[in-house]
């Protein structure tokens, strides 16, 4: 079996003005397509070749040292973005459902404690990674960040849990339109989330089933 890229379930321009249309289409058919392909290339002819992505994750400390760098990083980076695209929606009313803001409220205080929190995680990670909201086996919620392409799901990070909502803060995500303005994106981000979908991982994680089915 090889990973196919998911299509995008909106078009390159449906996220402006929060991420413009070149950012996404090079984000997408570029970056993404080379993790996709590159992960293909060094699980074909292995074992690893018959497992699920989170499978694969899971189990990198027992890989051979000349392969476990290659699938750290693009298994890493097929999944990380395959999750991202999911959790964006373009700009509406949408909000957190009444079950999502009651584990935020549990977990942060309030909405708006969880989006600073959130901030400072993406704000703080030193050059290239992503901020997560990640859910434990009982769905309680905490934030994390991860370097590169590493996310809570990889046996190989101090992180463990379930990254329900992911951001992606590699200058790639968001240079044309905000250059060295992280904090910016961050910001702009908010408008595009789609709770919808964040609310279904949360259940996905807590019954333990793939978040990209
Ligand atoms: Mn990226």
């Amino acid at each position: 079996m090889s990973f196919e890229l998911p299509k995008l379930p909106y078009d390159y321009d449906a996220l402006e003005p929060a991420i413009d249309a070149r950012t996404m289409e090079i984000h997408h058919t570029k970056h993404h397509q080379g993790y996709t392909t590159k992960l293909n290339d060094a699980i074909a002819g292995t074992p690893l070749a018959d497992q699920s992505i989170e499978e694969i994750l899971a189990a990198l400390k027992g890989l051979p040292a000349d392969q476990q760098g290659a699938v750290r990083n693009n298994g890493g980076g097929f999944y990380n973005h395959s999750l991202f695209w999911r959790c964006l929606a373009p700009e509406g009313d949408n909000a957190p459902s009444e079950g999502l803001s009651q584990a935020i409220t549990a977990a942060f205080g309030d909405f708006d404690t969880f989006k600073e929190q959130f901030a400072a995680k993406a704000a703080g990670q030193f050059g290239s990674g992503w901020a997560w909201l990640v859910a434990d086996k009982s769905g309680a919620l905490s934030v994390q960040s991860t370097p590169n392409q590493d996310n809570p799901l990889m046996d190989l990070v101090s992180e463990s849990g379930t990254p329900i909502l992911g951001l992606d803060v590699w200058e790639h995500a968001y240079y044309l339109n905000y250059q060295n303005r992280r904090p910016d994106y961050v910001k702009a981000f908010w408008s595009i989330v789609n709770w919808e979908q964040v609310e279904k991982n949360l259940e996905a994680a807590k019954e333990g089933r793939s978040l990209l089915c």
